[in-house]
């Protein structure tokens, strides 16, 4: 009843999808990561594998970059897909519940060896926080990622 979209799956893919926090919970067991603590020291909670949901939606092989879009404060980077295809994670739930926002909740992307920031298509700042949608493209899409010192250095007194 009460289980609203989180995640949208869009693009290059065979089926688009509208995934609930149920939904994120039925993804295969060989997708979950339960306690992500257990790779990451510093982050919590439980996610699923990024590939996880590429298999769900068929991703189109000729797919090169994955769109993480953050409506919430119009935060976007697209990431090329193949390096980070079978690490990246999607952090959903913590203590058994919906990600809140303020833990960067509805989805916050993980990829477990981003650089730092702005020294690569990979860097920390991919690790989107509010992630609502997917977006895979044929070629790179739209990113709004930083990408000079003092446009970086204001996002981050805001607190992201
Ligand atoms: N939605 C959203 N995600 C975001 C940001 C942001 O401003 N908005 N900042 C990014 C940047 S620049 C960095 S370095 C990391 C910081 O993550 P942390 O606060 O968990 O250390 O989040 C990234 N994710
Ligand atoms: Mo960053």
């Amino acid at each position: 009843m009460n289980d609203p979209v989180v995640l949208k799956v869009r693009g290059a893919v065979r089926t688009p999808l509208e995934l609930t926090f149920s939904d994120l919970e039925r993804v295969a067991d060989e997708y979950q990561v339960v306690d992500v603590s257990r790779l990451i020291p510093q982050r919590q909670g439980d996610a699923v594998l990024l590939r996880g949901i590429l298999q769900l939606a068929g991703v189109d092989p000729q797919a090169s970059h994955v769109g993480l879009h953050a409506s919430r404060d119009d935060f976007h980077a697209s990431v090329p897909l193949a390096p980070i295809a079978d690490a990246a994670l999607l952090i959903y739930r913590l203590a058994g519940k919906p990600l809140e926002t303020r833990a960067g909740g509805p989805v916050r992307f993980f990829i477990p060896n981003h650089t730092a920031c702005q020294t690569s298509e990979i860097d920390e700042c991919a690790n989107v926080k509010f992630v609502d949608e997917l977006e895979l493209t044929i070629g790179k899409g739209h990113d709004n990622r930083p990408t000079d010192e003092a446009e970086h250095a204001k996002l981050h007194q805001h607190g992201n």
